[in-house]
């Protein structure tokens, strides 16, 4: 109770952050987006890490008003860029489950996207596979209707469900994220590396779009893009970064 007493204080004295992840594609690896990333600059502990206090915000409801703030700020910072002539550049923002099947979720989405003149294909909401999965029918409702709205759909953590990959058949979503566990692992073994071909493969005749996270070395890069992977995020090319250094980033990098 009390720790949800502080992430409620903590909304409020505005000590919660938007960093912002690079993407990038293509041969000449422009950046194409940048995927938003919740951190809590806690007065007496620090920078708290997300997966601390985003289960505690899921279990509590909390999630729904910082969901908010969250789809504002990155809305916000993408705004900026799109001002600045850099209309190509989308955001992805990580969705929970309790945030997803909330009753005003869609309608908070359609009026923040509104609210900024931004096109909706500029908005990806990333979802876990255990999300994209559950067997009801809101998600699939949802996953339609934002889909029939042009917001793009990204099944996070895409490998870790253990999930029988025939979901992907039926489901509405645009792109797929291989989980960083299989690309630490590709240049280990070939058992991994058949993996991610696989699921690149996959993606391809899905005509679903692929994303790598959790590049971290050029040796990945590489051999992901030897897979036919176009789309690339981790530390190799940037860390997670406040706003005015993503500027920064896009600059030197557009
Ligand atoms: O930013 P970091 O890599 O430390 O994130 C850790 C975990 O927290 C990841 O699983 C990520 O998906 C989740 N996370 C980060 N930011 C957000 C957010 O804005 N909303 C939700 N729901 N989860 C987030
Ligand atoms: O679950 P999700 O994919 O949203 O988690 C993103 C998390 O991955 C964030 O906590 C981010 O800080 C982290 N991350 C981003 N790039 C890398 C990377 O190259 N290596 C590792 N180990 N973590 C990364
Ligand atoms: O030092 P750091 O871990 O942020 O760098 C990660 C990688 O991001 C660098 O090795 C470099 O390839 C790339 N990079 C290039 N310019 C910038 C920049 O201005 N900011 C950040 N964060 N990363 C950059
Ligand atoms: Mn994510
Ligand atoms: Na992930």
């Amino acid at each position: 109770f009390e720790i949800e007493m502080n992430l409620r204080k903590g909304l409020i004295e505005n000590q919660f952050m938007m960093y912002f992840q690079p993407q990038i594609s293509g041969p000449d690896a422009r950046i194409d987006g940048f995927e938003a990333l919740v951190r809590w600059n806690h007065p007496e502990i620090g920078l708290v890490r997300p997966d601390i206090f985003i289960p505690l915000a899921e279990s509590t409801g909390f999630i729904v008003p910082l969901g908010e703030w969250i789809i504002q700020e990155s809305l916000k910072t993408l705004k900026k860029f799109h001002e600045a002539g850099m209309t190509h550049l989308g955001v992805s923002v990580n969705i929970s489950s309790r945030q997803f099947i909330h009753e005003h979720f869609p309608e908070m989405i359609f009026q923040a996207l509104d609210q900024y003149q931004l096109s909706p294909d500029k908005l990806c909401l990333e979802i876990t596979e255990s999300v994209a999965m559950e067997e009801s029918s809101i998600v699939l409702e949802r996953l339609h209707l934002f889909t029939k709205k042009g917001v793009k759909l990204s099944v996070d953590d895409f490998g870790t469900g253990f999930s029988a990959f025939v979901y992907l058949l039926d489901y509405p979503v645009n792109e797929i994220k291989i989980d960083r566990e299989f690309i630490r692992l590709l240049t280990q073994n070939k058992k991994s590396e058949a993996l991610v071909k696989t699921i690149i493969d996959l993606a391809d005749n899905l005509r679903l779009s692929v994303i790598a996270e959790g590049v971290e070395t050029q040796d990945q890069l590489g051999l992901l893009q030897s897979l036919g992977c176009q789309r690339f995020q981790g530390y190799l090319i940037s860390k997670p970064v406040p706003p005015a250094e993503l500027t920064q980033w896009v600059n030197k990098f557009r």
